[in-house]
């Protein structure tokens, strides 16, 4: 490119990234303005648990990097760190393992992200509240007629369908799940999904489904954002509450609902096993020599190449490992149905069905996860996303 045409672009990116500066100011006074005051007081808070202000700092810049923002945006990063409280969130549960709730709560080592977590505002969250039957119902109640509008709706757990949704019913008044849902998600700003269950449906929703249960999406027709994984990382669901606080917008998101942010990339094509790949180096068996140099994991079944997730980057545990950094492959817990799709799960997909060969690999996870980046969108606004419907395609995989 000729060197004038340079700086044009750099000029036109630069004004580009002002104009969202500014957007991003106002966002945040319109927050401080519209908001209840924080409930909690963040610095304080990470104070109390040895967080000083240069882990604060790193923090702030791991996070903007990771949101796809520049190293301007850390300030307006760590100033909706700190209104994170003011976010109304009803959080919803519905057939799962609560492992999701557990993930996020239970880090023996808790980083900047898990203290975040700490400072939410959860007007109504059925794990973790001490009311029960009526009183719990009450306070749902008062919850969705408090914030309408303002509470993001977080939703762990698949819907089941099957007995008109008897298999799942709620409180008191003997509520099925799909009634719940259709009540509070009506009411909220966004709606949330956490792991694969409220997703995409998982493992309710695996052959043969007894159940009927499907994905929130699907059960309701509404569109949803996925924050997918069994479980799935908490830096992706604050990374995707900072990003609505900072813009008064959700993320991008692709075909199946996911932040590009987050999913944009595929497991293999960033893990560190892959120069073994290239190399044709692979394990063979559990515990063989390639396993003790950290070969390739793709003939004990790894599905990375068929999965898209920043896993490797983000890491669990307070960024300590990663599925394959522990040496077990990649189960594909990102993607609808992997249950089905990805079976059997140590063992590399039919290469008959797929082609067979290394070489084919590529092809496969170009295949099946076409969609999700053939259908990456931009759905910029963010308060109107109920009841537009997600395309039906993208969920539930073949349950469809
Ligand atoms: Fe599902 Fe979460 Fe897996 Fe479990 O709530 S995503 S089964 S970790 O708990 O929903
Ligand atoms: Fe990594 Fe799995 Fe790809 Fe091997 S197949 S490079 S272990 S993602
Ligand atoms: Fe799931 Fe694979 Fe990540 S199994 S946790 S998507 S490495």
């Amino acid at each position: 490119m000729a060197k004038g045409n340079n700086s044009e672009y750099k000029k036109m990116i630069d004004k580009q990234y002002e104009d969202l500066m500014k957007h991003c100011q106002l966002q945040m006074e319109k927050v401080e303005k519209d908001l209840p005051e924080p409930r909690e007081d963040f610095q304080a808070m990470l104070k109390e648990h040895g967080f000083n202000r240069r882990d604060f700092i790193k923090w702030t810049s791991a996070m903007t990097a990771a949101l796809m923002l520049p190293p301007i945006f850390r300030p307006m990063v760590a100033k909706a760190a700190e209104n994170f409280s003011r976010l109304p969130i009803v959080w919803l549960h519905f057939a799962e393992c609560t492992g999701c709730s557990e993930a996020f709560l239970r880090s023996s080592y808790p980083n900047v992200d898990d203290i975040l977590l700490e400072t939410i505002s959860l007007e109504y969250h059925e794990t973790l509240m001490a009311a029960a039957g009526y009183q719990a119902e009450q306070n749902l109640e008062k919850a969705i007629h408090d914030f309408a509008g303002k509470f993001i709706c977080v939703i762990e757990g698949a819907l089941p369908r099957g007995l008109n949704g008897k298999y799942l019913t709620l409180g008191p008044k003997g509520k099925t799940g799909i009634e719940v849902a259709k009540e509070v998600t009506s009411k909220a700003a966004a709606v949330v999904c956490i792991g694969a269950c409220s997703c995409y449906g998982n493992i309710q929703a695996a052959n043969p489904n007894p159940t009927d249960s499907v994905g929130i999406s699907k059960a309701l027709g509404i569109s949803t954002v996925n924050i997918a994984g069994c479980p799935p990382n908490a830096v992706n669901f604050t990374g995707t509450l900072l990003h609505y606080l900072m813009f008064g917008a959700l993320p991008p998101l692709d075909s199946l609902g996911r932040p590009v942010w987050a999913y944009g990339q595929r497991i293999h094509d960033y893990c560190e096993r892959r120069s073994h790949y290239d190399a044709s180096e692979f394990v063979e068996e559990w515990g063989d020599a390639g396993a003790l140099k950290g070969w390739c994991l793709y003939k004990m079944g790894c599905k990375g190449p068929y999965t898209y997730a920043n896993c490797g980057k983000v890491r669990f545990n307070d960024a300590v490992s990663w599925p394959i950094m522990a040496g077990h492959g990649c189960i594909g817990c990102t993607e609808p149905a992997f249950w089905d799709t990805m079976a059997p799960l140590e063992k590399p997909l039919d290469e008959k069905t797929y082609g067979g060969g290394e070489r084919t690999v590529d092809n496969i996870g170009i295949a099946l996860t076409a969609a999700a980046v053939a259908g990456v969108a931009v759905h910029a606004v963010a308060t109107k996303i109920r009841h537009k419907g997600n395309d039906d395609r993208t969920q539930e995989g073949k349950h469809d």
